[in-house]
């Protein structure tokens, strides 16, 4: 899943007729880098981030929806908003991304008669304030119980298993320690809450934490840890940059078979 931001402070001039160009320019090159979903979002989610009213989110995601709707992806909205997700979902959206797990009144409902997917995510507090003092018990426990009730949720809205994704959500409450627990542990929630993962790890924070390097140089590590949650099960990995994670997955496949071919080989 590539990152397609049309938020101001994803472009350089802030325009919006550049930022629409921009926005199609950086899909068209995620779709030659061999992207399989496209997730576009109007509202910054970054810790400290202040809310955008959903006016001014509608006028920066509908033009893109429109107009990458036939580029043969499909297309993920990022949005908390269900009156951005309906719309989303009438101009042709595939799925919904939703950072806060469709706790917004009536988001399920409207959902229920579309036949979108839906990626329920696991935030700890508001955007603003969620990484100023983090706390869990047990994280793992917590993220874990608040994905499967919101997976009941859904499917008691009347939305079927097979449209549901999880995503522990990286970074969205979450203190270094807290993000590595639900890391090394990805495997065990797929299989405690037993839907397919997403994971979102890209650039974040918690990979400048253990690199020492600003956002713009975090490919390595994030990587890295792409790697790590597709061993441990992930099926969807949202990243920024996309032609690498392909190139290293590629390679991380390719080993991963040969090794599975010579253990059935030595076991036969
Ligand atoms: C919108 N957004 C930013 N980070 C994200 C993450 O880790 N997961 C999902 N599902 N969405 C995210």
């Amino acid at each position: 899943m590539g990152v397609l931001n049309v938020t101001p402070d994803s472009f350089s001039d802030g325009g919006r007729f550049s930022s629409l160009d921009t926005a199609i320019t950086q899909a068209e090159h995620m779709i030659e880098s061999g992207v399989d979903i496209i997730d576009i979002g109007g509202e910054s989610t970054r810790p400290g981030a202040p809310p955008v009213p959903v006016e001014e989110e509608l006028k920066r995601v509908m033009p893109v929806i429109y107009a990458l709707r036939d580029a043969g992806k499909p297309l993920s909205i990022d949005t908390r908003r269900p009156e951005v997700m309906r719309e989303a979902i009438e101009a042709g959206a595939d799925m919904i991304n939703d950072i806060n797990g469709f706790r917004a009144e009536g988001s399920l409902r409207l959902l229920r008669d579309s036949d979108c997917a839906l990626c329920i995510m696991h935030m700890q507090g508001e955007p603003q304030t969620m990484q100023q003092a983090p706390h869990y018990v047990d994280v793992f426990g917590e993220v874990s119980h608040f994905l499967m009730q919101r997976c009941e949720e859904a499917l008691a809205s009347g939305i079927s298993r097979q449209r549901l994704c999880i995503d522990p959500g990286f970074g969205f409450g979450k203190t270094l320690d807290h993000n590595l627990t639900l890391l090394s542990r990805l495997g065990e929630m797929q299989s405690v809450v037993g839907m397919p993962l997403l994971a979102g790890l890209s650039r974040k924070s918690m990979i400048g934490k253990l690199t020492g390097k600003p956002a713009a140089e975090r490919v390595a590590g994030s990587l890295a840890a792409v790697l790590f949650a597709v061993q441990q099960g992930a099926r969807i990995v949202r990243v920024h940059d996309v032609a690498d994670t392909v190139d290293a997955l590629a390679v991380w496949q390719a080993a991963s078979s040969a090794a599975q071919r010579n253990t059935e080989r030595l076991t036969q």
